[in-house]
């Protein structure tokens, strides 16, 4: 592994004329947004599945999941209550790898991603399959604190982040669309921040 980070900050320009999404502040902090308790995690039994409209099924270890290639990315956060953050160096492996390892179906459209805390979220497949779309074990060059999401997180900085599914332990190719926990409660499946993509 290298130490070198790859800037994509400016992929905000791409979907709009500004890095701050429009209805947002930017914030130093980084705050902590879990519908529920951090759940615990043992290194020995945790596992990654990749799952649904796939060529091969996959399982990874813990162990086997962080020797996947991976890469350093600064990018920003754009949380749906309102608070973005700027220059969050993430490092992990890139959607498009694990898509690449599994075969996906010419028949998948959908992603759902499940969580240990049961969280889901549901994104197209087209909007996952971009390098920027991490499954992040660091943040800062340190391993990812567990209210963060630790020991894996998703990291969407085109997405509003509730996207990003923290204690990620597996995704599935879908067929069809379905909506994730906050998406079944009214909020976007799309969740574009600079088209404030809020509530659907
Ligand atoms: N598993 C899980 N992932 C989750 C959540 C959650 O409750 N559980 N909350 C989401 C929301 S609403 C946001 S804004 C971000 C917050 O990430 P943070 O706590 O690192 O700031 O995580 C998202 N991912
Ligand atoms: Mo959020």
């Amino acid at each position: 592994m290298t130490n070198d980070v790859t800037d994509v900050t400016e992929l905000y320009r791409e979907f709009g004329d500004d890095r701050l999404p429009s209805g947002q502040r930017e914030t130093e902090a980084f705050p902590v947004l879990s519908k529920g308790p951090t759940p615990d995690w043992d290194p020995e039994t945790w596992e990654f599945t990749v799952t649904g409209a796939v060529e091969e099924e996959l399982t990874f270890s813990w162990e086997e999941f962080r020797a996947l290639p991976s890469e350093t990315q600064k990018q920003d956060f754009h949380c749906v209550t309102g608070w973005s953050k700027f220059d969050c160096e993430f490092t992990g492996v890139p959607f498009p790898e694990l898509a690449e390892q599994a075969g996906v179906h010419d028949s998948a459209v959908h992603v759902m991603f499940s969580a240990l805390d049961g969280y889901t979220t549901d994104l197209a497949l087209e909007d996952c399959l971009r390098e920027e779309v991490l499954f992040a074990w660091a943040y800062d060059g340190e391993s990812l604190p567990p209210d963060h999401g630790g020991p894996l997180r998703v990291v969407t900085p085109h997405k509003y982040a509730y996207k990003g599914a923290k204690w990620v332990d597996g995704i599935e190719f879908l067929t069809e669309t379905e909506r994730g926990y906050w998406e079944k409660r009214g909020y976007s499946q799309t969740a574009d921040p600079w088209q404030e993509e809020r509530y659907s």
